[in-house]
């Protein structure tokens, strides 16, 4: 057994069974213009983890460890969007809309996309899911069966939403969850610090956490 430093113990895990997923780090959130910006929201904060993440990518692939991103979108016709979701709040524009990277959060879109300095590689799986969480609506738990994961590095954003929801179905379905702290972040940093707390409180209830350094460690 391998093992990664972390709150609020040492995460042990088989290499063999060991994958990074990354959510949501999209245009629409990452970019001016995009959904994320149409809330309200300073994405200059998120940007400050792609250099981080970038770095924990390409950990998992120097050693040949599956890197599996996210997108949050929706389909053209809008299907798989619950009236509740377009609804709510006061964004300048809703999910659909036309922006200046096409319709926010929709699939195929270039605000949908992935950001540019963490574009998945030929051979990563790539899931589109309409929730918050990624097993919602989605192949990601076939995925992980398929690919005989059974222990997860998660990094993307934002912490206390997406990323914390995919972590919590994740650890409701037996998978050991670790946060990469600094490959993860919110437009609200009291969230992402609160985030953090509720995921390793009372001996880990929903995972570990550790900075990407001692991941990287961790994998040699
Ligand atoms: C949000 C996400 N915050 N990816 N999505 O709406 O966390």
């Amino acid at each position: 057994m391998a093992v990664i430093k972390a709150d609020p113990f040492d995460f042990p895990f088989d290499p063999a069974t060991l994958g990074l997923v990354v959510i949501d780090m999209q245009r629409d959130f990452c970019e001016p213009g995009g959904f994320g910006e149409t809330l309200g929201n300073d994405v200059s904060l998120l940007r400050q983890i792609i250099p981080t993440t970038a770095r924990l990518i390409a950990g998992f692939r120097a050693v040949g460890l599956p890197v599996i991103h996210t997108r949050e979108c929706h389909r053209p016709d809008l299907s798989d969007l619950p009236p509740a979701k377009r609804d709510r709040g006061s964004p300048s524009l809703r999910i659909g809309d036309p922006g200046p990277m096409g319709r926010i959060l929709i699939a195929g879109e270039d605000g949908a996309d992935i950001i540019p300095e963490l574009y998945p590689i030929d051979g990563e799986t790539v899931i589109d899911k309409p929730g918050k969480g990624a097993f919602y609506g989605t192949g990601f738990g076939d995925v992980l069966k398929e690919n005989g994961l059974k222990q997860l590095i998660f990094a993307g954003v934002t912490t206390e939403v997406c990323v914390q929801t995919t972590m919590r179905e994740a650890n409701d379905r037996g998978y050991e969850c670790l946060l990469a702290t600094d490959a993860t972040e919110s437009y609200f940093p009291v969230f992402k610090q609160a985030a953090i707390a509720m995921i390793t409180a009372q001996g880990g209830i929903v995972g570990w956490a550790a900075p990407t350094d001692a991941v990287l460690e961790g994998l040699h």
